[in-house]
Formats: C-alpha cells, structure tokens, sequence
C-alpha cells in the first residue's frame, strides 16, 4: 500500500526537494518520469513519507521565472523612493505582470524617510491614484497591515536590488533573520544580497524572499498590454484601441484632462515598444 500524502515544496537545493506537509518538513527526492519535469518552488506534489520520494505534480495556476517559483497568490511589490531611486515605470511593469499572471498585486513603498517634502508630495499623489484604480498600497511602516495580507496566501516579494525586500520581511518575522545589505554596484549592475529562493512559513503563510525578478521580460503580445492597465480598458469604447493614436480614444482624452496618471500611459507606450 503506498502511503501517499500531498505537501508544497518551499526550498530546492540541488537534487534535494524540501516538502512542507501539516507544517512539518520532509527532504524529499525525485525519481522516475518526474525527473523529467523541471519541478519548482510553489509546485504542489504528492509525496511517499516512508520512502520521502516526490510521486505526483499539481498543474500550476502560475509560474514566475527568475527566480523560478509557481503558485503564487500575491505579488508584494517593493518599491523604494531612493537608492534605488524611484521607478513608476518598473511599478508599472511588475503591475503587468501580476495581472497577466493572476497574481495579485500588493504595493509597498520603502525608504520614504529619506524624502524631501516635495518628494513626499510627490510619492503621495502615486499612492493615491493607485489606491484609486484599485490596488492596494501600504509602506514599510504598516507592518500590520502587510502582516494580515500573508494569512492563508502563498506570496513573492519582487523588487530591485536594494529596495529593502528582506528588510521588510525581517520587520515582519525578526525569526526569519534574512540577510540585508548596502547596495553595491559592480560593473554598473546592482549586485543582490538575497539568492536563493525559498518559500518561508510565517504569519500562517508562506513568503518567498527573491533576489527580485531581476530580468523581467514580459513575453506578452502587444495587443493584450493595455488590458493589464487595469484603469485603461474601460475607458475606451474601441474594444482594439491601441490608444495610440488621438481619434476618438478615451483613455487619451482621459491622460489630456489628467484623470490617467501621464507616467501610466508613458510606461504603457515604452512597454508596447519593448
Ligand atoms: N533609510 C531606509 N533604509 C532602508 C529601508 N528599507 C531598507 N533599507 C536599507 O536598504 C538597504 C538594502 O536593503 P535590503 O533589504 O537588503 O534590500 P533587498 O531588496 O533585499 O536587496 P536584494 O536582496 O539585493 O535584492 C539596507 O542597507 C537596508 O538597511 C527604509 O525604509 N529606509
Ligand atoms: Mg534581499
Ligand atoms: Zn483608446
């Protein structure tokens, strides 16, 4: 009688499968045919607790590559307001692809203690028009909040190197004892203090730390972009309105009275020339 359980693989190092079951964990292996599928972080399997082999995977909803990681509920987007310098345009690219990926996406705004006045104002006028169009939005200091937002969910942190994704996760669990770092720079490049991917069990969910999605190509057509600009679709009556080109098009009639933030639709034309 073979003793199957189900369980989700949180960490993978080498040939060695990390199986998380009743939040108990079992260093499993692969054999047979399942070797032949690549298997990730996030992959639902079966596994035999006696032999503490992986025997079965669950389709995906979801798959995020660099770093390689599946089923993902939410994508907290750190976003910081300097070093790195503040980047609507990579907001709007991780916006995308949480959209495109059934993901959803959770803002969270670092480092807004080194802000001007004016930078503040600035970084304000963005939170609101992003709580406005639908999205939730938090900074570093509302650790409650993002506390609340990892119950029963299997989330990713995304951003740049340095925008103080694992020292958020450090505020949140000070068990989970990530590794930070100054921001260091070789050949021009931001170089990453986090590696590894693992998904990390706290505030009875898990977490996945990455070193942030650094090369973050999104392979979407052309077309099905201005879809994942959540405000823009409902706005046009062309249902294949680029929104291109002036003729009729509501969302830039809406950009030209200010009701479309301008950086939204300037990241959206420099996405679709991508
Ligand atoms: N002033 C200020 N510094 C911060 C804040 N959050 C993080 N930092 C600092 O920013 C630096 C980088 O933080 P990390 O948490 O290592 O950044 P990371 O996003 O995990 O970076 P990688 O692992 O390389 O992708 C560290 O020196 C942190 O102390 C903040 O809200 N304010
Ligand atoms: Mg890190
Ligand atoms: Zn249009």
């Amino acid at each position: 009688m073979k003793n199957n359980s189900i369980g989700k693989i949180i960490s993978i190092n080498k040939d060695l499968y990390t199986v998380m079951n009743n939040n108990s964990l079992f260093p499993c292996t692969v054999r047979g045919k399942l070797k032949n599928i690549k298997l990730t972080v996030g992959d639902n399997i079966t596994f035999n607790k006696d032999t503490l082999t992986i025997e079965s995977v669950e389709e995906r909803k979801n798959s995020l590559i660099r770093p390689l990681i599946s089923n993902i509920d939410k994508l907290f987007i750190v976003i910081s307001t300097h070093i790195p310098s503040f980047s609507s345009y990579l907001l709007d690219k991780f916006l995308v692809l949480s959209e495109y990926n059934n993901i959803k996406p959770i803002i969270i705004i670092t480092k807004m203690d080194l802000c001007t006045k004016e930078e503040l104002k600035e970084i304000r006028k963005y939170i609101k028009y992003y709580k406005k169009i639908g999205y939730k939005v938090y900074t570093n200091k509302q650790i409650k909040k993002i506390k609340k937002e990892i119950k029963n969910s299997v989330v990713a942190v995304a951003g740049q190197t340095g925008a103080g994704k694992s020292t958020l996760l450090n505020k949140i669990d000070k068990n989970l004892n990530l590794k930070t770092g100054e921001v260091s720079y070789s050949l021009g490049r931001g170089k990453h203090t986090t590696r590894l991917v693992e998904l990390l069990n706290t505030c009875e969910g898990l977490i996945a730390d990455t070193p942030g999605f650094s090369s973050l190509e999104l392979d979407i057509d052309k077309s099905e972009i201005s879809g994942f600009f959540i405000e823009f679709g409902y706005e046009c009556k062309y249902k294949s309105c680029t929104h291109i080109k002036n003729e009729g098009c509501k969302v830039i009639e809406k950009v030209n009275k200010g009701k479309i933030l301008k950086s939204r639709y300037d990241n959206y034309l420099k996405l679709i020339k991508e």
